[in-house]
């Protein structure tokens, strides 16, 4: 498939993709959804691949949905086409998914970084959901997401007022796990896919899986889910390798299965 809202590469076992609408600073149209979960998919399915990286530019991860695309939308031209849940295909991805995040993060391009499984933030990042400047509300998991974050006060205080929130506030709330220079992020968010990437693939993906599970069901069920898997990854050839290096106190070389 032919790219043209975004560029996609592999760096060793890392797959990255870089948001590429520099004029409209990354603004999320139809194209650039069908685009990245078509990449995400091919990236997921490639056995050579432990990880994603998502970037953007350093003056804009994204601004936004195309506001100039969804200006003229009619209520039952949004509702038929469900429109924007296309980005659910991201949510299904199984491999980690990480968000190297410089510039703006605002409105969608806020809501696609929450939607990877950690945010790597330069320290110009800004995030915020703006949507109520201009008369509506966050509509790709805004709203739920970033309560889950960092918590109702301060995601009512930015959904609210539309305010942004710097790299510092984005750490301290928990919104980002890290927030490096702008000039290191997108190595560093590669360092770090890397390091997953070698790791055990299944052990990844099942770690993955049970961290998503705690948004998604009580804390008994969870632990219960968590204990169920962890017993499942006695059956991996990567759990009898990862210990008996641990012993022979030697790296360990993982096979993927
Ligand atoms: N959509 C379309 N075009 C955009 C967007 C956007 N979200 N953001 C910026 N652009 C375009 C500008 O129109 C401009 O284009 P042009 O040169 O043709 O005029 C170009 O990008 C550069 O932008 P600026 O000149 O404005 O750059 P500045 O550096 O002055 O300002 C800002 C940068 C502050 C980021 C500013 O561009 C801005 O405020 N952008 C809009 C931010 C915003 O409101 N985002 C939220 C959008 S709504 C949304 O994401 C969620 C909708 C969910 C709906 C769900 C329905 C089911």
């Amino acid at each position: 498939m032919t790219y043209e809202t975004i560029i996609v590469e592999t760096r060793s076992k890392v797959g990255l993709v870089t948001l590429n609408r520099p004029k409209a600073l990354n603004a999320l149209n139809s194209q650039v959804l069908g685009e990245i979960v078509a990449a995400l998919q091919a990236f997921d399915a490639n056995m050579e691949l432990g990880a994603i990286v998502i970037t953007g530019s350093e003056k804009a991860f994204a601004a936004g949905a195309d506001i100039k695309e969804m200006q003229s939308k009619s209520y039952v031209e949004a509702y038929l086409e469900d429109f924007f849940v296309g980005w659910e295909g991201l949510t299904r991805i199984r491999k980690p998914i990480i968000a190297a995040v410089s510039g703006y993060a605002l409105g969608g391009g806020c809501e696609l970084a929450m939607m990877c499984d950690f945010i790597i933030a330069s320290d110009n990042a800004k995030f915020g959901q703006p949507e109520i400047t201009l008369g509506v509300m966050p509509g790709m998991g805004g709203s739920q997401r970033l309560t889950r974050f960092v918590g109702k006060s301060k995601a009512m205080d930015m959904c609210l007022t539309g305010r942004m929130m710097d790299a510092a506030e984005a750490e301290r709330s928990g919104l980002v796990s890290r927030v490096v220079p702008a000039a290191d992020l997108v190595e560093e968010a590669i360092k770090a896919a890397a390091k997953i990437a070698d790791f055990s693939i299944p052990a990844v993906m099942m770690t993955k899986e049970a961290v998503n599970r705690s948004y998604e069901t009580t804390l008994a069920e969870g632990l219960r889910f968590e204990r169920r898997v962890f017993h499942a990854m006695f059956a991996l050839d990567d759990q009898k390798e990862g210990m008996a290096a641990f012993a022979e106190k030697r790296p360990a070389s993982f096979r993927n299965r």
